[in-house]
This record gives structure tokens, C-alpha cells and sequence, in this order.
């Protein structure tokens, strides 16, 4: 008897996503990328042998979907050895005219109701539950007085849904995680990995989506794969993603910013998209169009954006006949008679501070 499973989870791939900040070349070429999920999610799951895939919804980005994306999605889950559980989320909740609504395969099994449905896989001794979207919406907790029975099998509901009881998209409370008593939660909706989570004997993760579509889904991205038994889950991060979005600082203070962004610059050409973010104090206006042009070359998309402030004078104020010049004069002083560079360095900053102050303003800079 099965004590434990080979699992892979996966969500929110949201397929045919509009990637609407690149040019209409670049998205359709993304989303060609975001086909190639697909293919890799099986060739992964039957590499790692796996027993189960667990895809928590928003496997769409909308109702509609490009025929080519039908054809990988097809021809992708028929040729994974698992068997495949998807539960509908927000983006691509079950209706009977929905790209999910067709004839598939014995192993591919879609949850189309948001009472909570289950399959019993008997070779694996394991019930596997869902439950799925059926419009944009839902306010109801899938999971409320929700208990797995207590019979020696592996107990995994796949659900898209919000770990948050105040959300309109499925809330699930803590609460209710816990009082489930099932061994493995497979979560969709939040687009950050979460890493496998525990509350009481019950094991919950979101894996986050698989490809970033912008820069509020910067890094590596993935799937979650491991083991899941009557005690525990252990699920590791799998990389699955084409390209990342990455966001990068640069520092301009006392440099022009063309020589402070050459040096930040990749080694070698990136497949990457970044988003460079100047900081600093800027002596002069940098050339933002210039400074993309020189960056472009280097990453799949750049854009450089400017968060620099000028350099103002910190001495403007110290010949004032009140409390502001009086203290600046005094560091200024102190400054002139500092031994070395760190003294006159240590004593600038206590100067910004101190003027910050003055001028009840937030920011010393
Ligand atoms: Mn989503």
C-alpha cells in the first residue's frame, strides 16, 4: 500500500495572458513561451515519475483561448503518466462552453462544481478532492466544515483560493486549513511561492505562477515538487519559467549616470526583463532615452526609469540667524577640523539628518 506520492503542483499559468507593456511581437512571442510551460510541466512530472498533478486554477488568463493554446494544453496532459487533477480558478472558472469543457482523457480529471467533489484513486490509496470557480466570483469558504475522514488513505484537495477571510475569490481561513485534517492542501491564486506551509496535521502551499508576466512577478518561477504521506509534505521549488522580470537599482550619486549604468550592465546578454531604477542625487537630468538605448541591447526588454533627486546644498541654510543655521554652522565647523575623510563623511550624514529634522521632512537625503 501507497504511504506516500510523488506530487508536482503547479498554478496560475494564465495562459494567453495579454503581456500588454511589451510590443505586439514580444507578447506573442511570450505567450508562445508560456505554451512551452506546458510541455515542460510534463516532460518534469514524467521524468519525476510523478503519481499526481495538481493544477490549482487560472490555468487561464481569460475565457478565451487561442487555438495553438488548446492544442499544447491537449497534447501537453495527454502525454503526462499522472494522473492530473485541475480545479478552475477565477480566470478560467468552469462554464459548459469554457476551453475545459471537452473530451479528455481517463486521467485527466476537472472539478466543474463549487460543492466540493472527490475521486478515489484506490492504486495510490488516496482520495483526491476539488472544488471549482463557476463565474469570476466567489464569497463563500470552499473549505468551511470541510473534514477529511480519518481512513489511513492521503487525503489532497486542489483548490484555487485565498488564504485571507476578508477575500471575494474563495476565502479560506486558517481555521479552516486546520480543521480539514487533509495531508496536502494544493493552493492557486497568489502568485508568489509560498513554500509548503503547516497548521495541525495539514500541509498547504501555493506554488506561485510558473512565468512572470511583469514586474510584480520579478524572479525565478515555478512549480512545486516533492512527496506528499499521511505525515507530512515535502515539496521543492522547480524552476519552469523561460525569463524572469528582474528590477534593478542603480546608485548615480556622484557619477554621471551613463558610467554608473555601464558598470551595472550584464556581462553577457541576459534573456531577462528589467526595469532599472536610478537612485541617488543626480547632479544634472539624466537622459532616460539614451540610457534605454544603451541598456537595450543587453536584456530581452529594458526600460530605465528615474527615482534620483538633485543634490542640493547642505550648506545653503548655515549663515541663517536661527536654530537650523546655528546647528549647521556647528557641524560645519567640526567638518573643517575633522582628522580624516570617515569623520567628514560620519558628520555630512549627521548634517542631513539634523536638516531633515529642522525641516520636519522624512527623507535625510
Ligand atoms: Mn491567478
Amino acid at each position: 500500500m501507497k504511504q506516500s506520492l510523488r506530487v508536482i503542483h503547479g498554478a496560475d499559468f494564465h495562459l494567453d495572458a495579454p503581456f500588454s507593456a511589451l510590443p505586439p511581437e514580444k507578447a506573442a512571442q511570450r505567450r508562445g513561451e508560456q505554451r512551452e510551460l506546458l510541455r515542460r510541466l510534463a516532460l518534469l512530472s514524467n521524468r519525476a515519475q510523478a503519481d499526481l498533478v495538481l493544477l490549482s486554477g487560472d490555468l487561464f488568463d481569460g475565457g478565451e483561448i487561442y487555438g495553438e493554446t488548446l492544442d499544447a494544453l491537449v497534447e501537453a496532459l495527454s502525454s503526462i503518466q499522472a494522473q492530473v487533477f485541475i480545479a478552475p480558478g477565477n480566470h478560467d472558472f468552469w462554464t459548459t462552453h469554457s476551453a475545459y469543457a471537452r473530451k479528455w482523457p481517463e486521467h485527466i480529471h476537472i472539478f466543474t462544481e463549487p460543492a466540493i467533489e472527490h475521486v478515489d484513486l484506490p492504486e495510490l490509496n488516496c482520495t483526491v478532492y476539488g472544488t471549482a470557480f463557476t463565474g469570476p466570483y466567489r464569497e463563500d469558504r470552499p473549505l468551511k466544515g470541510f473534514q477529511a475522514p480519518d481512513d489511513g488513505k492521503i487525503h489532497i484537495m486542489v483548490l484555487h483560493g485565498d488564504v485571507n477571510p476578508d477575500s471575494r475569490y474563495a476565502p479560506i481561513t486558517r481555521e479552516d486549513l486546520e480543521e480539514s485534517r487533509l495531508d496536502y492542501v494544493a493552493l492557486g491564486h497568489v502568485h508568489t511561492c509560498s513554500g509548503v506551509q503547516r497548521l495541525g496535521k495539514t500541509s498547504w502551499a501555493y506554488p506561485g505562477c510558473p512565468e512572470g508576466r511583469g514586474f510584480d512577478e520579478t524572479g525565478e518561477k515555478g512549480v512545486l515538487c516533492g512527496v506528499v504521506g499521511s505525515g507530512g509534505a515535502e515539496l521543492a521549488f522547480a524552476s519552469l519559467c523561460t525569463r524572469r522580470y528582474l528590477i534593478q537599482e542603480v546608485d548615480v550619486t556622484g557619477k554621471e549616470p551613463e558610467e554608473a549604468l555601464r558598470t551595472a550592465l550584464p556581462t553577457e546578454k541576459s534573456k531577462d526583463l528589467c526595469r532599472i531604477i536610478l537612485t541617488g542625487e543626480r547632479s544634472s537630468e539624466p537622459d532616460l532615452k539614451a540610457l534605454s538605448a544603451l541598456a537595450a541591447p543587453w536584456y530581452y526588454s529594458v526600460s530605465v526609469r528615474d527615482h534620483t533627486r538633485l543634490r542640493r546644498d547642505l550648506w545653503k541654510r548655515a549663515e541663517e540667524d536661527t536654530l537650523t543655521g546655528l546647528v549647521l554652522r556647528d557641524l560645519k565647523r567640526r567638518m573643517e577640523e575633522a582628522p580624516s575623510d570617515e569623520d567628514r563623511a560620519s558628520l555630512e550624514l549627521a548634517a542631513r539628518f539634523a536638516l531633515a529634522a529642522l525641516e520636519h521632512r522624512e527623507d535625510p537625503l
